[in-house]
């Protein structure tokens, strides 16, 4: 069957063309005015990158090209014996727009955990790191450290011709995705356990990479955790282009640094509490909750809880979105797969979780600040993870980082087909949107 560099190779005429059309047929034309507000806002809401993998409704949420979860969920191929959709087949599918077969998939899988190991140089750097480091800065160093091997650099300076930008972006990519996988268990064996002596299982090339990731960190036994590093890592991918780590990726990456820097950066992104951080701080605050309230509590209780964070001045991590307005269904698909699966459902912490879904609404809204009092991502995420013996939340966007990735390289390999320039958009200094907002 093709690989995935050759169903690209079909798909860059059309991308190109359908590029130039839009330059050609509506260059001119307006998507939409800026407001003051937007400015000073964030950007919310402007219309301003293109991002070709998905796209975000702010009511019924993402779809990867243009398919929802559940439809993802139905025509993704699995791993064998299980049920859960592989981030290989969702990367395929990001990369492509195409549904993999179960052959494509199975092929790519073993191309990716085929570059899953680590140059000797990244180990003895992960290694030499202290213990005390947050894991997330040492996914940035590892990652970064890849970029010593990029193909893209190296092309680049060869004075490779700007139509193949993409054939050794693809490549870094690859490499990427499949590397940073095996830095988080570097980490994560570093972090927590006895270093990477010989105890750790060398890496299983019939497998995936979620079975090797799970494995190497001691979890390989685990069907239900394996099946969960597998949804977790489908459904992180990719969230549109607007979002810090996917638009870092983006920025970084116009300026034609390779991605290895260009993902790197957006690690530092991810690593911030009001994105990729929150699912170690909802851990942090149902665990909280519990050592105050006990395993259950009353409805009461809760919402009385979630005042006493309120009023300190403090969010309710895993709540709220800068583009959803409805209950996120990546939250949705977690939620489905801890209730699913007995053992999950009736776990305290959990059950936390579920309780937190029914009365949080109802008390953000209440507060009137949030635009949207519904629980995103990372609401459910690490209870999952905390369920199967996964207790250290610091590295729990580590997982996240591992699955941004694919999303985030497969817009890359799109920006470099297309030829994307640098990114310069225009930035004002107060005085000038006031003299330009007094003249409109
Ligand atoms: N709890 C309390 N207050 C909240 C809140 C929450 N969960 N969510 C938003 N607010 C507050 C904001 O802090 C802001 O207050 P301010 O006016 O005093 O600054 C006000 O409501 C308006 O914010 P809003 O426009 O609704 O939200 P933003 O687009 O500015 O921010 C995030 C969106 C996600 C950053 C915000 O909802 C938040 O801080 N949530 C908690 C952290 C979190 O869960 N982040 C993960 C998001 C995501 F899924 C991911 O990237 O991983």
């Amino acid at each position: 069957c093709p690989t995935v560099k050759e169903v690209l190779e079909e798909i860059v005429p059309e991308r190109r063309a359908l590029l130039a059309q839009l330059k050609k047929e509506h260059g001119s034309k307006t998507l939409g005015n800026v407001t003051v507000e937007q400015v000073v806002g964030g950007g919310r809401g402007i219309k301003y990158m293109l991002w070709d993998p998905s796209v975000l409704d702010s009511e019924e949420g993402i779809r990867f090209w243009g398919r929802s979860i559940p439809e993802c969920q139905e025509v993704l191929p699995t791993a064998p014996g299980g049920k859960e959709m592989l981030p290989e087949a969702m990367f395929w599918y990001l990369l492509t727009g195409r549904v993999p077969t179960d052959a494509e998939a199975k092929q790519f899988q073993e191309e990716l955990v085929g570059r899953s190991e680590l140059p000797a140089y990244v180990e003895k750097v992960l290694d030499s790191l202290p213990k005390t480091l947050h894991p997330m800065t040492q996914f940035v160093i590892g990652v970064a450290a890849l970029n010593h091997d990029s193909k893209f650099a190296a092309g680049y300076t060869a004075g490779m011709k700007k139509a193949d930008y993409w054939i050794p972006a693809l490549e870094d990519s690859l490499d990427c995705v499949a590397k940073s996988f095996t830095i988080a268990a570097r980490i994560y064996n570093n972090k927590y356990r006895n270093g990477n002596d010989s105890s750790v299982p060398a890496i299983d090339k019939s497998k995936d990479l979620s079975f090797n990731f799970a494995n190497q960190i001691g979890f390989g036994d685990s069907e239900g955790f394996v099946e969960l590093i597998r949804l977790y890592n489908a459904l992180h991918t990719d969230h549109e282009g607007g979002n810090v780590s996917a638009h870092t990726t983006h920025l970084v990456g116009s300026a034609l640094s390779d991605p290895f820097l260009s993902y790197s950066a957006a690690l530092g992104g991810l690593a911030g509490p009001l994105h990729g951080l929150a699912n170690q701080e909802v851990l942090r605050f149902i665990i909280d909750m519990q050592k105050e309230l006990g395993d259950t509590a009353s409805d009461e209780k809760v919402v009385e809880f979630i005042w006493k964070t309120l009023n300190s001045g403090r969010v309710i991590p895993g709540y709220g979105h800068a583009v959803l307005r409805k209950p996120d269904p990546r939250f949705m698909a977690l939620q489905q797969f801890g209730v699913g699966r007995k053992e999950v459902a009736q776990d305290p912490i959990f059950k936390y979780v579920d309780q937190l879904y029914k009365v949080a609404p109802g008390v953000l809204t209440e507060h009137g600040k949030t635009k949207n009092p519904f629980p995103n991502v990372d609401a459910a995420s690490g209870s999952l993870l905390y369920h199967y013996g996964l207790t250290k939340f610091e590295f729990y966007t580590v997982t996240f980082g591992t699955s941004r990735a694919m999303g985030g390289l497969a817009q890359y390999v799109h920006d470099r087909i297309l030829g994307l320039p640098i990114e310069r958009p225009k930035s004002l200094s107060m005085e000038a949107v006031l003299a330009l907002a007094q003249k409109a």
